[in-house]
This record gives structure tokens, sequence and C-alpha cells, in this order.
């Protein structure tokens, strides 16, 4: 056991405790005795000052060139390399996934902030012809102000990362408010901005519950822009006050992801990519396959090939070499895998192998599920249907590809989809019917670049896209510029036509 890490809040350059005095704890889900760090139990006071701390940064931020704003990106980029496996190592113990997939989660955040970082001399714009001689058109790309970041714990750097670095290229100044379940990330990734020299304000840090602080940033009349990653029930809350508060809002929420395997698919790889998809980061990734959509030929094959590599799956403490599943981020998300259990076999769903919570040696001590495969679902049941966030892939057997394709559209949500099969034509049939915002063909539902946008259809998105260069709609604003030198007024062809 280590000594717990005291975090503070990042307001205007500073950093400072909350103004309510309380503290909350951040516990390792591997081992729920160890307090990995404590941080401020922040109140409306804190979310005040540190929205007026950015708002006054943003006056400034945004007259910054953007390939100099970029700069400090390209710096946090540096940082956050040299420090990739303490923050990883800290990452596995404060949010339980394995260490080489920690260290992926600091990656995506490294690739974030050389990627973003060239994008600060790109931010194109368009120029068109005007209707009218001598007259000039154009558009260019302006900040939207002061943006609130609410961010998950499945992601605790990559996540913030591809919020922030983003944000931050297009001059707007941002606060984040990270989960309670990863303060520590969060804190650490806050300290790398500001070792890279952002000035004060540009990027601040607000902890706390996120019925809370969440909230009252989402209220916040001087907030400009909320982009939230998280669950569909707190999105919904977040979409409905934007809306009433005339916030630019960007949500990304559930899954239920599923890869099909057809009968011509090299059954193998389908194995792998369903092993990795199904419960890499213990199925808790909004892209996790939670549905595997089996072809009835190949069905009892494949299913018998999978029974037998999850059995062989070890779980453990992430930061443990051996291990393959790390625990379940907390109680409450055990207790809903759990739940989830229970609604299947009540409708009939067969448990394989797993289903219940692992507590042998020294596992008990923390938040553990056996990897679970359920048989016999059919597409009506709940757990076919919803998200759960866990070690949990539900088996489906279709006839043909039709229905493998109708089954996969059969849900709400539509984020992340695979299909596994040899026949290129099904593959591009597969790409143009399959409604979701990610295909992968002869791949698993995880593993997004990004340089490409990320993000879904359906109750999963509300039609933006994180990463790539669409981003860059959801942290801009759209200016059209019409520049006349003819030195007389021309009237538009709508007010100057004879005909
Ligand atoms: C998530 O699924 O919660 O696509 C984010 C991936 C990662 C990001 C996943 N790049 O697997």
């Amino acid at each position: 056991m280590t000594t717990p890490l005291v975090c503070r809040n990042f307001i205007n350059g500073e950093w400072v405790k909350a103004t309510t005095g309380d503290v909350l704890e951040s516990r390792n889900p591997s081992d729920r005795r160890e307090v990995v760090a404590t941080f401020p139990h922040s109140g409306n006071i804190d979310v005040d000052n540190a929205v007026s701390s950015a708002r006054q940064a943003y006056h400034s931020w945004r007259l910054i060139p953007a390939p100099a704003r970029a700069e400090y990106i390209f710096k946090v980029g540096e940082l956050l390399s040299q420090q990739k496996e303490t923050i990883a190592l800290l990452m596995s113990r404060e949010m339980g996934k394995c260490l080489p997939e920690a260290r992926g989660d600091v990656q995506e955040g490294i690739d974030w902030a050389f990627y973003s970082a060239g994008e600060g001399r790109r931010l194109f714009g368009q120029t068109t012809p005007s209707e009218m001689p001598n007259k000039f058109a154009m558009t260019m790309r302006m900040p939207v102000g002061v943006c609130a970041l609410i961010t998950p714990w499945n992601f605790p750097v990559a996540i913030p990362c591809w919020k922030a670095m983003p944000a931050l290229i297009c001059g707007n100044t941002v606060i984040l408010k990270p989960a309670e379940d990863t303060p520590a990330c969060a804190t650490k990734l806050v300290e790398i901005f500001q070792a890279a020299g952002l000035p004060p304000g540009v990027i601040n840090l607000v902890h706390g519950v996120g019925e809370e602080v969440g909230k009252a940033l989402v209220e916040h009349p001087d907030i400009n822009l909320v982009s939230f990653t998280g669950s569909s029930e707190t999105g919904s809350q977040v979409g409905e006050i934007c809306g009433r508060t005339h916030k630019r809002v960007c949500l990304e929420m559930g899954g239920k992801n599923a890869q099909v395997v057809m009968e011509d698919a090299d059954l193998d790889l389908a194995l792998e990519g369903a092993v990795w998809g199904a419960f890499g980061t213990t199925g808790q990734r909004c892209t996790a396959t939670s549905r595997l959509i089996l072809h009835r030929d190949i069905k009892d094959k494949f299913t018998t090939m999978l029974q037998e590599r999850t059995s062989q799956l070890r779980l453990g403490a992430g930061y443990e070499p051996q291990t393959e599943i790390g625990p379940i981020i907390n109680q409450k998300q055990l207790q809903r895998v759990k739940t989830y259990l229970d609604i299947a076999r009540s409708e009939g769903a067969k448990v394989l192998i797993g289903g219940e919570v692992a507590t042998a040696g020294e596992l008990q001590h923390g938040y553990f599920f056996q990897p679970t495969i359920l048989d016999e679902v059919n597409p009506q049941m709940r757990v076919a249907k919803e998200e759960i966030f866990g070690p949990v892939v539900s088996l489906i057997e279709v006839d043909n590809f039709a229905s493998a394709i109708a089954v996969l559209n059969s849900t709400n949500y539509g984020l992340s989809s695979s299909i596994y099969t040899q026949d290129v034509n099904r593959a591009f049939a597969a790409m143009r019917d399959i409604e979701a915002g990610i295909t992968y063909i002869n791949g698993p539902t995880i593993g997004a670049e990004v340089h490409l946008p990320f993000g879904g259809v359906k109750s999963t998105g509300n039609g933006h896209r994180e990463a790539g260069t669409a981003v860059l709609d959801v942290f801009t604003e759209w200016k059209t510029v019409y520049v006349d030198f003819s030195s007389s007024l021309q009237r538009a062809q709508i007010d100057n036509r004879t005909s």
C-alpha cells in the first residue's frame, strides 16, 4: 500500500482545496482496502470560480495564434511520453485496467497530442466565389468559448485528452470534471498541462460528484459548450439542460455493440476478436462487444472454442503481470452486472460459463466478476438490448446474413459493430446496412484510432463525432465572411435580379 495522493482542484493556475473543505476518497478496485487518493468534494462556489477563471483566460487565449496554442499541446505529448509508465501504473491501481491497457490509454493521449498539434497549422476554412463581382467570400472557424468536459473513468487519460486537446487548439478554454472514480489520473494529467506552460485559467480541474459539480457546470449560464461521455441516463439529463439553456452539447453515451460471425469466417481470427472485444478492459468500454451474432452453421463449434478460451482467462489486479481480466470499477457497477445476470436467468438465457462474483483468495478484496458467456439469448431479451458494462457477452444465433444485420440493428444504440466474413460482397453490404458510427470488417469492436471520427448513431449520441477532423465541428463555430471591394453597394442576387 502506498500513501494516498492528495488531489486538489486546479483553478486559475493554482492547486486549491474545495471551498467546502470536504474531501472524498478514490479506492483501488482490485483491493478496496487501499485508498489511492483523496480529492476535493467541490461545491457550487468552486464551479463558479473555475468558470470565471476560464472566462477570463478565454479573452486572451483565443487571440494566441492556433499554431502557438498547438505547441503547448505538443509539449503535453512529450511530457506524457516521459511519464507514460508512472501514469499507467497509477491508472492500473486507481481504475483497475491491466497495465498494458493502461499504457495504451496513456498512449492514446500521446497520439492525440501529436495528431492534434498538427491541426493548429490547419483549422482549414473555405474560400468560394461570391455571386457578385469584386466580392470575396470565405469561412473561418471560431472558438465556442468556455467548455465543460465531463469525462468517465474507463479511459481516464485518453478521453480527457481527446476532448481537451482539440478544444484548446481551437481557442476555447476548458473545465475538466473527471469521474469520481479516477481523480488521481485526472490530477496527474492536468499537472502535465500545467508543466507544459499553459497560461492560468486555460485549463481548470474541478473534482467532485457528478450530480453536484457536473450538474452545476451544465446549468452554469457562463458555460458555452458541454462535452459529455458517460451513461445514457445522465446524458439525457445533460442534453435536456443544455437544450433549455442553449448550450452546444456533444453527448457520447452507451453502446450495445455486436460482432457478427458468418459461416465463412476465419474462426480463429473471429475468436481472438471476440475475446478481446468482449473481455478487454473487463468489458468496460463503450465499444465493448456485448453481443455475438453467430451463424447457425458455426455456432456450436465457435461456442466451444469461445468457452474454452474464456475458461483460461486469468482474473486479478491489473498491475499483476499475469492478469488478463481486471476488476469492475466499483461496488455499484458490480451490483449492476450481478443484477443483469439475474435478469438473464429469469428471461431464460443459459449461463455457459462465469455468471458469479469472483471471490477466491485475494479477489475477495476487490470487485471481480467472472468472464461470462450467456447462451440461448434472443434479441428481445433485456440482456440483448441494454448496456451491461462488464465482462458479459450474449450469444445470439441467426440463419443468414440478412437476419444477422437485422439483429445487429435491433437495439437503440449504434456505436461500434463488427463482422467476420471472407465474402467481399457481404462485407460491403454490411458497411452500408449496419446502423452504427463505427464498423469493423474482420476486426473486433474496440480499437478506434485517434485520427478517425468516433461516435455513434441512434441513442448512443446526439449527432456529433469526436476524434478525427470531425471533432473540430464540436469545438468551433463557423463564421462566414464577405468582403466587398467594389466600393459600391452591391445587393445580393436575390435582391437584385430582374427576371
Ligand atoms: C470506449 O470505448 O469507451 O476504440 C473508448 C477504443 C479506444 C477508445 C474506447 N480507442 O477501443
